[in-house]
């Protein structure tokens, strides 16, 4: 029923009797006896959360605990959300393998399977909304324990995994455009595909995988950036040569200028490894105190702080939520937001980890030209009545 999905989740912000109303219907189940939702003054007016057909951003303010539930979940893909038969269903495993393979769905899962708390982000996602982020608990096979069971051979180098959506592509070669139909397909080297973490995953918190979610089955890379999270899972194609495929080659590039012994270049990296963010979730207020939430995403590099900053005020330490302490899981935090006074404020969280790496800020992060890998601190604003 994406109608009822549409009402309920794309509401509107502002000052209307309505929408306070819808404001309070969802909030509700979020917020603790007594707890009312302070309203974000940066936000714009009306925020879409479901853009029909195919995509749904996550509320972050309404983050009510270390999972994020599957029909909260954020989507998005390139080429819709193909249906896929379970029972049909067989992953193929080709090229540089001693025994081409194909699992069914209950082979896989007659194999050896592992849980995996992992919360991730697209790296499209930014302010406003931070909303193209969530954390699950993951149900799967290592991928490691299907490639042995093939026989990866010695000279194997790229493994490419490609999703049952696909779409016609304009590739462009010095001018010349040739149309192609084109697969979603994303590569890992020889030595990430077959490292312990990856996982071949069939179910997010309990529950088989939902079709936005890419049943039913998606490679998860713990650490990494969405694109990399490949659902639809159809083929593993095992190559000795890099794969150049739209989304691994061209669509998930950032170019930023980088000044090295005062000399500055231009840099383009590939979309792999999550960088260190947090930003505030949600700004709450009981009884005159006001507490704030909100959500850390990295690689799984440890965290040795996270702080909260009001106005001009000093950074000031805020908690990690215990229950999010699994290495890859996103982390919350809360940070309780004492002597507020009525008016408008600036809150803006920073994160280190224990390397020292700081998350930069929007001034720190302007030598990069592409919007992709965004993970600047992000100032939220509040209006306290
Ligand atoms: N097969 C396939 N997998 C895909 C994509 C896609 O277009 N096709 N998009 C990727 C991108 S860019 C992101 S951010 C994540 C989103 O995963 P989610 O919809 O489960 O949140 O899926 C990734 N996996
Ligand atoms: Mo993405």
């Amino acid at each position: 029923m994406p109608n009822h999905i549409t009402r309920r989740e794309s509401w509107k912000i502002g000052l209307g009797a309505t929408s306070l109303l819808a404001l309070r219907d969802w909030a509700l189940p979020a917020l603790a006896e007594g707890e009312t939702l302070v309203p974000f003054t940066d936000l714009p007016a009306k925020v879409e959360f479901v853009r029909p057909p195919d995509r749904r951003t996550l509320d972050v303010r309404r983050i009510d605990g270390p999972l994020t539930p599957a029909d909260q979940f954020f989507t998005t893909q390139h080429y819709g959300h193909p249906e896929i038969d379970p029972a049909a269903f067989r992953l193929r495993i080709s090229g540089l393998v001693e025994r081409p393979e194909a699992f069914s769905l209950d082979e896989l899962k007659k194999m050896r399977g592992t849980e995996l708390m992992f919360g991730f982000e697209c790296s499209g996602n930014r302010r406003p909304l931070q909303g193209l982020s969530g954390n699950g608990r993951w149900t799967g096979v290592p991928l490691k324990a299907v490639l042995d069971q093939a026989g990866v051979k010695p000279q194997a180098r790229e493994f490419v995994f490609f999703g049952a959506d696909h779409g016609e592509e304009d590739v462009d070669f010095r001018g010349t455009i040739n149309k192609v139909d084109q697969q979603f397909g994303r590569s890992l080297t020889r030595e990430k595909a077959l490292s312990p973490e990856p996982l071949l995953a069939y179910a997010l918190n309990g529950a088989p995988l939902t079709r936005h979610q890419g049943s039913p089955l998606r490679l998860l890379v713990p650490g990494w950036y969405g694109v990399a999270q490949v659902k639809w899972l159809s083929e593993i194609h095992v190559q000795e040569d890099p794969y150049l495929g739209k989304f691994q080659a061209r669509w998930y590039r950032t170019l930023k200028s980088e000044t090295i012994d005062g000399e500055t270049k231009w840099v383009e990296t590939a979309v792999t490894r999550m960088h260190l963010k947090s930003f505030i979730a949600r700004v709450t207020s009981e009884g005159g105190q006001h507490k704030v939430l909100g959500v850390v995403l990295n690689d799984g590099t440890p965290i040795k702080s996270v702080e909260v900053k009001v106005d001009d005020g000093a950074w000031e330490p805020a908690a990690l939520d215990p229950a999010t302490r699994a290495k890859y899981s996103w982390k919350l935090f809360t940070y309780i937001w004492k002597g507020a006074t009525p008016g408008d404020h600036t809150l803006v969280s920073r994160v280190t980890d224990v390397t020292g790496k700081v998350q930069p800020t929007e001034e720190e992060l302007k030598g990069k030209k592409t919007f992709l890998e965004d993970n600047s601190q992000h100032p939220r604003k509040v209006r306290i009545a």
